[in-house]
């Protein structure tokens, strides 16, 4: 029945019959969080990554209506090209494959296509969270949701504070999902490795992870977790101009009314500008260095099974 709707690349079918270590690759980021052609160069670079971890790579997103589990490098470039291509979460999936529409996956989508194929490690830059005056605006990502619900453990850079952090934190915690620091015990803040917040649970080593993720699914616990793991020291912005820069896109999107889905996408590209495309290359490099180590705890898990 599922399978009407799945389309899997034959090399991540393979892996995945062959119990071998799979990660999902979102394309939001691809069609919503980067500029051409950085945004191509980016993804295609975070396969390769990937491979050399001992990992397949498996990019999501929705072509013509079909889920697509490992995008080929066309569909990529045609993702990261297409002015048509929708930002897809949850609600939006039943439509965007009904009436065959071309759809780019956030956070909660491609969590919910990996699950249908069997993948249990997703990598990205960011994840959605509460976002800053929602208590006003009732503006929480439903990758929250996702996470606590689906079965796919999720490493990103942290939370950038256009979020609330200490609110997506507390979220999560409700909501029980594990929130890890990979090697260290503050929760980092995308651009920069600080936020001020702890960690649930610091872990080192990609072995120890893969045991915490086995038990958790083991034990009928089911939802995602969130590993987060630092910007490396060298591609860290500088704390007070990224948070100025922050404040600055914060304040362009209030007056421009920017809501709903189109705020994340809006505050990233009014940081890069604001910042020079600093904040870009930052991105780029956090993206690749979540896809080693999340090959990596992909690979032990693997072995778990
Ligand atoms: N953070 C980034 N880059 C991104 C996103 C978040 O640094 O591209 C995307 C992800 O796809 C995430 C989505 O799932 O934005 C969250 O959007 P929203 O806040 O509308 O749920
Ligand atoms: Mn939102």
């Amino acid at each position: 029945m599922i399978k009407k709707y799945l389309e899997i690349h034959p090399e991540v079918e393979k892996a995945l019959k062959e119990k071998k270590a799979v990660i999902a690759l979102e394309s939001t980021i691809i069609a919503h969080g980067m500029p051409y052609p950085k945004n191509v160069e980016t993804a295609l670079r975070v396969e390769e990554i990937i491979r050399e971890n001992g990992a397949v790579p498996a990019t999501i997103g929705i072509l013509n209506g079909k889920i697509k589990v490992g995008l080929t490098t066309e569909e990529i470039e045609y993702m990261a090209k297409s002015e048509n291509v929708l930002k897809v979460s949850r609600r939006d999936i039943p439509f965007v494959v009904a009436q065959k529409l071309d759809g780019a996956t956030t956070v909660a989508g491609t969590m919910i296509a990996a699950s249908l194929a069997g993948i249990k490690m997703f990598v990205t830059g960011g994840i959605g969270g509460v976002h800053r005056g929602a208590e006003k605006t009732f503006d929480i990502s439903a990758d929250l949701e996702e996470l606590a619900n689906t079965n796919v453990a999720v490493v990103c850079a942290g939370a950038k504070s256009i979020l609330d952090i200490g609110l997506t934190l507390e979220y999560l915690e409700t909501h029980g999902v594990p929130v890890i620091g990979y090697g260290t015990e503050e929760f980092p803040a995308f651009y920069t490795r600080k936020s001020g917040f702890e960690v649930d649970y610091r872990v080192d080593n990609p072995e120890d992870l893969a045991l915490a993720i086995r038990s958790k699914w083991d034990l009928g616990l089911d939802g995602g977790m969130v590993i987060g793991n630092p910007i490396p020291e060298e591609f860290e912005m500088d704390y007070d101009t990224i948070n100025r820069a922050i404040k600055d896109a914060l304040n362009e999107a209030e007056e421009l009314g920017i809501k709903g889905k189109e705020t994340t996408p809006f505050l990233l590209s009014k940081i890069k500008s604001i910042t020079e495309g600093r904040s870009l290359e930052s991105n780029i490099q956090l993206v690749y260095n979540n896809a080693k180590i999340g090959a990596k705890i992909a690979v032990k898990l693997s072995e778990l099974y």
